[in-house]
């Protein structure tokens, strides 16, 4: 179902009898930078154009009422007594921000919403930091304050960690506020500073979607943090200063491996490798050398691979399969891993074989369907005319 945020007003219109603001925000594709965001370190996601739109209007009273299009469900909350803790529903998103909003100083009126979303869900594109922004940026429109983009991000990002319990880093909301059209961002996960990083017009960002979604997923990310967590603790005894695993090259951990259970050994040398690849991938977009920026991706899924071990066999084939494509620079997984999408750097002219060599021999391979998706990066949050 495709729906337009002119489609989203009449529904709101018939459904609550009012017109509507409709707020936007994006899923996102990263291309390099996995896990590095909550070790304080470098990503570089682009917005997508799949998004979410929240449908809003004021209500006198201090209540939320919430339709969703997509699951067909109302939900209604009342600000002034809300639930106390997460029920593992879809609405612990909004809920979850409209508390973070409050318990931050700001204080909203009530609502009438309603969502709908075209990011695909469970495929690692980030559909849940999408609902979080969007559905912020709608309850702050409502109550006349202000959509600063990176407090917001922070905002949204508690409401994931402390309301729903997913211990996610800053990377997903950040760019749903703070993306740009045409443009990767650069983001220093520590100090929130991000520089906009032109996509050449000649290259497209393509992305297959493996289907799978491992089932323990959401333990499995929290279980890498740990082991990071873990990292810091044991190589801070030889580092002092060390917060997080930023701090650390990749010449200070490999003197100290012998010092270090080789699991943790190896979680580690994903992070402080990956922090010096996004960095690399960057210099290289900006300076037109795509070949370099492909190498860095394509080290980046060896990594997620063999040593923080997050990908699986279908998304390592499909990975695989595009590498070997002629006007492919680099293909990885994206995400947090254990299935979902692999991101390519492509030429243009490539974009249609390497569709075909992926859909053909993905089946051939595994028997599964991929979805291809070429995305142009697109904006940020904010309020779209209807
Ligand atoms: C998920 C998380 F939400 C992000 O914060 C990030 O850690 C990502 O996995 C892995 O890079 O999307």
């Amino acid at each position: 179902m495709s729906v337009q945020a002119r489609d989203l007003a009449v529904e709101f219109a018939y459904r609550f009898g009012r017109a509507p603001t409709v707020s936007r925000a994006p899923g996102r594709v990263n291309l390099i930078g996995e896990h590095t965001d909550y070790n304080d370190g470098y990503v570089m996601p682009a917005a997508l154009d799949f998004a979410t739109l929240t449908a809003a209007s004021q209500r006198p009273d201090r209540r939320l009422r919430v339709y969703s299009m997509i699951m067909d469900e109302t939900r209604e909350f009342d600000l002034d007594s809300p639930p106390a803790a997460s029920s593992g529903d879809w609405s612990d998103y909004v809920i979850g921000v409209a508390l973070m909003l409050e318990t931050s100083g700001y204080t909203l009126s009530g609502a009438d919403l309603i969502v709908w979303s075209d990011v695909p869900i469970g495929a690692g594109l980030s559909s849940s930091a999408a609902l979080e922004v969007s559905v912020a940026h709608a309850l702050l429109t409502q109550s006349d304050l202000p959509f600063d983009p990176v407090t917001i991000a922070r905002i949204c990002q508690r409401a994931e960690n402390d309301f729903v319990g997913m211990r996610c880093g800053v990377m997903d909301q950040y760019i749903a506020c703070c993306g740009a059209a045409g443009h990767a961002l650069l983001i220093d996960c520590r100090s929130l500073a991000s520089r906009h990083v032109a996509i050449a017009p000649n290259l497209r960002l393509l992305i297959a979607n493996s289907g799978v979604r491992h089932q323990h997923a959401g333990g499995e990310y929290n279980l890498r943090r740990e082991a990071c967590e873990e990292g810091v603790r044991l190589l801070s005894r030889y580092f002092g200063s060390i917060r997080a695993l930023r701090d650390v090259t990749p010449r200070q951990l490999e003197a100290k491996r012998r010092k270090l259970p080789d699991l943790i050994y190896r979680r580690c040398r994903h992070i402080v490798t990956e922090n010096a690849r996004v960095l690399e991938a960057a210099r290289a977009l900006e300076a037109g050398d795509f070949v370099a920026c492909g190498r860095a991706m394509n080290a980046s899924h060896v990594s997620m691979q063999k040593d923080f071990e997050i990908t699986c066999p279908e998304v390592d084939m499909l990975a695989g399969l595009a590498q070997t494509v002629e006007g492919v620079y680099g293909s990885r997984m994206t995400g947090g891993g254990f299935g979902g999408c692999t991101v390519s750097l492509v030429e243009a002219f490539a974009v249609d074989k390497v569709s075909q060599i992926l859909v053909d021999g993905y089946r051939i391979a595994t028997g599964l369907d991929t979805d291809i998706f070429v995305c142009a990066p697109s904006d940020g949050a904010g309020l779209v005319l209807v």
